[in-house]
């Protein structure tokens, strides 16, 4: 049997999300036969010290301190970006126009103009057979993944309600520094498209269904921030004396939303003609819900059936079957079965997966795809119809026309 060929990966960035990656091409090999062993050939970060020690600590063949480098090597054949999102977009049509497959952090892009334009290429280089895919890289939890095949399998029936929320602490105190995440020059917004933009992305795909309209609200509690702090993991403290910066993007967001009806129904959500309504919706992101550390929550409500889980408890799933005795209550999936998704290529049933797993399930669901010559998911499409939703929610919350405020006096 011939040995598979190389996937040569080129990165950009080596922070967080970088390690997390880093982690995902080298484990996914070892654990998943893939048509093609990706190979870590090169990172690249502008500080040449720091992205020689990221090349050290992570495994990365080569280094580079400037990513259009990488694009120019005919060493390299995927560009995975590992950078703030006012970035993806420069790099990622450098990268397909130059013939190289990429992978790209979520959100796309920092705006739906520049996602359009970041789709547009991608489309027309997967003409080329130059891939691409957006990490939304939640789908690849086995227990949400789970979720999304009961649903598939009409477990819960027709989905009347979306209730989703993603909560971190890290922002609670006011004295965390003033990091990249909160300038809206770099990241776009603030917990919406950080972390929100996930809830988006697995309540329309396990649903099947795309947000057709929300109305929203988005808060900054704290204004301004030390600069210069020692930054450490997602918070860090900076120190209640020197100067501050002004935080330029959203603490929390809140929103509700619409879904379009079921495709087979025909009907279009909210069109008033008595057609069959999509599922209603109820999200919030917020890096303020002190306690909860990584709390991506969703639960569904079916008209069989609800799913509830909480990636603090990552490797189960709550299920409630009307089927079932009424009283028979919600009951808890242990999603470590080899009949689940993924899990067969891990340990024994119980002993559980973590965070990094489903960077490297994003790993092999998107080898395979280069390998079959197929479309990976979430395509740079998908991840417009997100970024196009968190555009809706930030001109909605800027709009507050319909915002009724409650009389302090009683009419
Ligand atoms: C910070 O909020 C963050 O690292 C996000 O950027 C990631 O996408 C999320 O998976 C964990 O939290």
């Amino acid at each position: 049997m011939t040995e598979p060929k190389p996937l040569r990966v080129g990165m950009v960035g080596y922070a967080f999300m970088g390690a997390a990656h880093s982690h995902a091409w080298r484990t996914a090999p070892r654990f998943f036969d893939l048509p093609l062993i990706p190979e870590l050939t090169a990172v690249a970060g502008r500080n040449a010290e720091g992205v020689r020690a990221a090349a050290s600590k992570y495994g990365w063949a080569s280094v580079e301190t400037d990513w259009r480098r990488l694009i120019e090597r005919d060493d390299i054949d995927l560009i995975d970006i590992c950078t703030p999102g006012n970035t993806h977009a420069e790099i990622a049509i450098a990268a397909l126009e130059a013939g190289k497959h990429v992978l790209c952090e979520k959100p796309l892009a920092n705006s739906v103009e520049e996602a359009e334009k970041m789709t547009a290429v991608a489309q027309a280089a997967a003409e080329r057979g130059v891939l691409s895919m957006c990490g939304f890289s939640y789908r690849r939890t086995p227990a949400l993944a789970l979720a999304k095949r009961m649903v598939d399998d009409g477990r819960l029936g027709d989905i009347r309600h979306v209730r989703a929320q993603y909560l971190q602490d890290w922002l609670s105190d006011a004295d965390a520094p003033l990091t990249w995440r909160l300038d809206k020059s770099k990241s776009g917004s603030g917990s919406l498209g950080d972390i929100g933009a996930h809830s988006i992305d697995a309540a329309q795909w396990i649903t099947g269904l795309n947000i057709t309209g929300v109305s929203a609200l988005l808060e900054t509690f704290v204004k301004e921030r030390p600069v210069g702090g020692d930054f450490v993991g997602l918070g860090g403290h900076g120190g209640a004396e020197g100067p501050r910066g002004p935080v330029t993007v959203d603490d929390a967001a809140l929103f509700t939303a619409r879904f379009e009806a079921r495709h087979d129904d025909g009907a279009d959500a909210g069109s008033g003609s008595g057609a069959p309504s999509g599922p209603i919706g109820i999200f919030e992101a917020t890096r303020f819900a002190l306690g909860r550390k990584n709390a991506m929550r969703l639960e569904l409500n079916g008209t069989r059936g609800s799913i509830a889980f909480d990636f603090e408890d990552m490797n189960s799933l709550q299920f409630y079957d009307s089927a079932l005795e009424p009283d028979a209550g919600f009951r808890k999936i242990m999603v470590t079965e080899p009949s689940h998704p993924y899990t067969a290529n891990w340990w024994p049933t119980g002993h559980g997966l973590g965070y990094e797993h489903g960077f490297t399930h994003q790993v092999v669901d998107l080898v395979n795809a280069i390998g079959a010559g197929e479309q990976p998911s979430p395509s740079f499409a998908d991840a417009l119809q997100v970024q196009k939703v968190l555009a809706a929610v930030e001109a909605s919350a800027d709009n507050s026309s319909r915002w009724q405020n409650v009389d302090k006096e009683p009419s």
